[in-house]
């Protein structure tokens, strides 16, 4: 095969390829059957012949070489659009392994669903075999992956998102452990008949088999449904390794935040998808002095160093940023880095070959080609980009980017932060009493669901450590990790992080915002470090610790007195209703949740009483 590029892509496995690796390529390859395959070298050369290559088909569009230099539009099929959490399965020997939080369907059966829908699904297309590292190659807390997939769209995607190619493949030898991940957008050709731009099934399963490390996903090609490595790896399967090797595998974004004194310290901070994860992992200060660096923006996996501390790597090489409300307002450094070599999917496109979403510019365009291809104009009644539409970039080219975001020992942390969007009853923050009421914080985080998963938006929903949808085994188990982890670094009798609860969506009585959010959350940031370095004191209340009265810096801030008193109101109704909604919530883990999570309702209800 060759493109207007000359690129010759390698069908052969390489010499260096191991053995066992390339008898399971054969395998699934002999079950899917692919007219070719190719063994993905990860070159700058191999990803312009693809995207040239889609180019071709019309799955890409090139956008105005000199607006958005090498960058790309997609256009999925309007029923590929996020993450399907209904189809997406964890397939463990036992159920109980799986939880209440996950579909689970016994591995026999869903090997035998599998073998059916895999048999022939690559017919006329090509299978690439992409072998992946998440982490910095050779650090300690890297782990190997390989994804088979017919997607070209997953290839270039993944060539963004992780470190790929023979860099990685080299380095895996027939004892090196890798997790196997194979997708197909299971939309086999007929000889001689037309691809689509955005080949898919309306049949969709998400697999994961945690005792054998494997993924199967098979109908989608949208995100976290085919980019495998990212929350079927990085996530579902890396927390069972994590469990049994004694890490944490987390939906956390890593900052580093340098004090006006130049003192550095770490946050991982977890929120629910499409909560302000990047726009907090990209934040400029309002307030004058600290400074705000990005490690990553969605992924965490943090283990006790050889120094006892806590640290952090971010496992993956890009990011994948939901589109609308990032703007020139909201996130100048995400719009910075999204300047060039982008691959955007579901936004709109401007007359003069550039992106447009909402929130990308106060003003609308007064014309755009909408994320389905249609005529758009401000009046026409509907978004023009869909509202979990992305942005797919390296996370090198991120003018934010910490010096230390590659450091294969990972960065110490000092904060632990968990977020959740929720209108009523949580505080702006508050600080955890200790270890074991911030785990709590972290088990019971409940937030409005967003357009990141398919369902309806805005309903309040259960989502433990923003992990729910991530979980590869039973939740329970992953707070009792998180237990032991409080327990084991206290041993190690070095610094343990503080843990945090922020909550920026807090409404008023008329519905609007009471916080302005963005660059000003790092006032909160401020009095988080303030607290971590001892500098200011704090008040004791039943949830928690909070800012006393004038030690959260609100200088130069509009904010009206009444709404700084609301943001910090201790709704004691509001507060028992969710005691009790957790205390429910705990019940349907059948006594797995441990037995200190379940002391804190108790002391939280003594307290109220
Ligand atoms: O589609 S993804 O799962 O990668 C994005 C998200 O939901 O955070
Ligand atoms: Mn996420």
């Amino acid at each position: 095969m060759t493109t207007t590029t000359e690129h010759r892509f390698r069908t052969e496995a390489p010499e260096f390829a191991p053995a066992a690796m390339v008898a399971w390529v054969d395998e699934v390859a002999a079950l899917a059957k692919p007219d070719q395959i190719v063994w993905v070298d990860g070159s700058q050369e191999e990803y312009e012949a693809l995207t040239e290559l889609m180019v071709e088909r019309g799955t890409l569009i090139r956008l105005n070489e000199e607006k958005r230099p090498r960058s790309f539009l997609a256009r999925s099929h309007p029923s590929d659009v996020a993450r399907v959490e209904s189809r997406t399965f964890i397939c463990s020997e036992r159920r109980e392994d799986a939880g209440p939080t996950n579909n689970w369907v016994a591995p026999a059966e869903m090997r035998a669903t599998l073998e059916g829908l895999f048999d022939g699904a690559m017919r006329g297309r090509t299978m690439y075999v992409l072998p992946f590292s998440m982490g910095p190659i050779g650090s300690p807390l890297a782990r190997y992956g390989v994804e088979l997939t017919d997607s070209p769209y997953v290839v270039a995607s993944m060539r963004i998102m992780t470190r790929m190619g023979d860099q990685v493949l080299r380095r895996i030898t027939d004892r090196t452990p890798w997790v196997k991940a194979v997708h197909t957008v299971g939309a086999p050709l007929e000889p001689g008949q037309e691809d689509v731009p955005w080949p898919c099934n309306e049949t969709k399963y998400i697999s994961h088999f945690p005792e054998t490390r494997e993924i199967w996903s098979f109908g989608s090609a949208y995100g976290g449904n085919a980019l495998l490595a990212k929350k079927s790896f990085a996530l579902r399967i890396a927390s069972v390794l994590a469990r049994d090797e004694g890490w944490l595998a987390e939906h956390m974004l890593i900052i580093k935040v340098t004090s006006p004194e130049g003192k550095v310290f770490h946050a991982a901070a977890a929120f629910p998808s499409a909560c302000g994860k990047t726009n907090l992992a990209m934040l400029q200060p309002t307030i004058p002095g600290w400074k705000v660096e990005t490690v990553g923006d969605d992924i965490a996996w943090l283990g006790v160093g050889e120094d006892g501390l806590l640290r952090a790597i971010n496992p993956e090489a890009g990011f994948f940023g939901v589109a609308p409300g990032t703007g020139w307002s909201t996130n100048e450094i995400a719009m910075r880095t999204i300047q060039h070599d982008t691959i955007f999917t579901n936004v709109a496109l401007t007359d003069d070959g550039d992106v447009w979403w909402e929130g990308a510019t106060e003003e609308k365009p007064a014309h755009l080609i909408d994320w389905q291809g249609q005529n758009w104009t401000p009046d026409s009644g509907r978004p023009a980009a869909h509202p979990n539409s992305r942005f797919t970039v390296s996370a090198a080219q991120c003018p934010s980017i910490a010096d230390d975001w590659e450091d294969p020992r990972g960065v110490v942390i000092d904060a632990i932060i968990f977020g959740g969007r929720r209108a009523t009853t949580v505080p702006l923050v508050v600080e955890a009493r200790d270890w074991s009421h911030g785990v709590y914080l972290g088990a019971t985080v409940s937030s409005e669901t967003t357009a990141a998963a398919e369902g309806t938006v805005g309903r309040l929903r259960r989502d433990p450590f923003a992990m729910a949808p991530f979980y590869g085994y039973n939740a329970a188990d992953h707070w009792k990790q998180w237990l032991d982890m409080g327990r084991r670094l206290r041993e190690q009798g070095g610094r343990v992080p503080r843990i945090y609860q922020v909550n920026w969506f807090r409404k008023g009585a008329d519905g609007r915002f009471l916080w302005p959010g963005f660059g000003e959350n790092s006032r909160v940031l401020e009095w988080i470090f303030d607290r971590v370095a001892g500098k200011v004191p704090a008040k004791e209340t039943p949830i928690g610790l909070v800012p006393t009265e004038g030690s959260l810096n609100t200088e130069g801030l509009d904010i009206s007195p009444e709404a700084l008193e609301e943001l910090f109101r201790l709704d004691l109704e509001g507060i028992l209703a969710d005691a009790e909604g957790a205390a429910e919530y705990f019940e349907t883990f059948e006594g797995r949740v441990p037995e200190e999570l379940r002391e804190q309702i108790e002391t939280l209800k003594a307290q109220l009483a």
